[in-house]
């Protein structure tokens, strides 16, 4: 029997468990994959303060400190100008850039040393009774089938994970929007084209330019969801880079081989609620962002950072009522999020159906932004991420 049962050992998983076992609350982590597996995954690459924060009350925060960036800006590009977001200026607030592999790993490092367990490569995980007070936990390990008994479960196992699905699809409600393009990105140990990011609106597609230290840079343009890696070359990608990018940006690039190039798919999904009789979901588990704003692995952060808080009155007052409002709480942040990240998406991609119009619209508010520090303000504002 254990306090809390977490399935998934991504991002979510991981940071809660340490904040659960630095509460004292026994927990124990299902997880899929192998680690190597986990840490292959090469997916966020900017962290807001909550994520800092949580690193840092864990104590996890010295290689972030040491080998992170931190950012006082960014920028958008319109394929003539980079239109600088002074985000230290406007919020008072930096944000990080250091790899969510990097996060995975100081996470992944600390388990042992903290009592935190993590079982791997497990299948067949299935939730029961998550409707009382007794659930429990199935799963496979080594050709062995396992019970785990808990008084809470919390689904951290990702957008393709059970434990959204153990909700009734009579209490839970689906909300989606799926875009029809997909990033393609090349991870490449060449020094970035600029200190800061450059997200690009050209005539010809989306483009981002971002690091991952200052000699290894991450790149991303939009292509059609139909596209395949293998159609793509790294020289034609850095041709179309250098392009989207536009001219300020193209003259610094340094090309590479690629030691990394996939697409992932883009999607903006809500499921709520995000908590049902004794389960709690937290990030990709419950809702999906498309990675224009930076956002997918910052909610996991700040959902963590309600559920540990809820748990933690939970376990050591018998306080039920944060558990209570948890769902409410994590959404309200969620949605702001969601709201923000289409609405880039939206500026800084171009759509099927987009016309003249909606292009001179695009052109229109990237213009705006240029010139309203009010404008600027907002972008910035969320950019950083809202209060938690
Ligand atoms: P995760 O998906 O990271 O982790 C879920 C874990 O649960 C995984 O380890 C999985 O193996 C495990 N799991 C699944 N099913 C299980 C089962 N049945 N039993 C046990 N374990 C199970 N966000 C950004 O901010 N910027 C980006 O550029 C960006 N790029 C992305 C690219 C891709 C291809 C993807 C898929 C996501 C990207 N994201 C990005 C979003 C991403 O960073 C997520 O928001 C972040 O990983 C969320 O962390 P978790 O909620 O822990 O989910
Ligand atoms: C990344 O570096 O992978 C990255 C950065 C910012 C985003 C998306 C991805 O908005």
């Amino acid at each position: 029997m254990v306090q809390t049962c977490i399935i998934g050992a991504g991002p979510a998983g991981l940071l809660l468990g340490h904040l659960l076992r630095a509460e004292g609350i026994d927990c124990v982590i299902l997880e899929r994959q192998t680690p190597e597996y986990v840490l292959g995954r090469v997916r966020a690459g900017v962290l807001e303060q909550v994520t800092v924060d949580l690193l840092e009350r864990l104590g996890l925060d010295a290689r972030m400190r040491d080998e992170g960036l931190p950012h006082n800006g960014f920028n958008l590009a319109d394929g003539e100008r980079l239109i600088r977001i002074n985000i230290k200026e406007l919020t008072g607030q930096e944000v990080m850039v250091y790899g969510q592999t990097e996060v995975t790993r100081d996470l992944m490092e600390a388990c042992e040393a903290r009592g935190l367990e993590v079982i791997y490569d497990v299948s067949d995980v299935v939730l029961h009774d998550i409707e009382t007070d007794t659930p429990s936990v199935m799963y496979t390990k080594g050709g062995s089938k396992h019970r785990i008994d808990c008084r809470i479960i919390v689904g951290c196992d990702g957008f393709h994970g059970p434990s959204r699905k153990a909700i009734p699809a009579a209490v839970g409600k689906e909300y989606e929007r799926v875009y029809p393009f997909g990033w393609l990105g090349i991870l490449a140990d060449v020094p970035p084209c600029n200190h800061e990011l450059i997200y690009a609106n050209h005539e010809r597609g989306f483009a981002l330019a971002s690091m991952r230290s200052s000699t290894r840079s991450r790149y991303y343009v939009d292509v059609p969801v139909t596209e395949k890696v293998e159609h793509w070359s790294d020289e034609r990608l850095w041709d179309e880079l250098a392009i989207r990018l536009g001219p300020e940006a193209a003259v610094n690039i340094t090309r590479g081989p690629s030691i990394e190039k996939s697409i992932a798919p883009l999607r903006s999904y809500v499921f709520t609620p995000m908590r049902h009789g004794s389960l709690l979901l937290c990030g990709d588990s419950a809702h999906i962002v498309p990675p224009t704003g930076a956002k997918g692995l910052n909610l996991a952060a700040s959902d963590v950072h309600y559920a540990a808080n809820a748990l933690t009155h939970f376990f050591s007052r018998g306080a039920s009522d944060a558990i209570a409002e948890y769902s409410d709480t994590a959404l309200a942040r969620v949605w702001k999020a969601e709201r923000f990240s289409w609405s880039l998406t939206r500026l800084m991609h171009r759509f099927l159906d987009d016309g003249p119009f909606e292009r001179a619209m695009q052109l229109a508010e990237l213009d705006y932004i240029a010139s309203s520090r009010a404008a600027q303000e907002s972008l910035a504002e969320n950019y950083v991420g809202l209060p938690v």
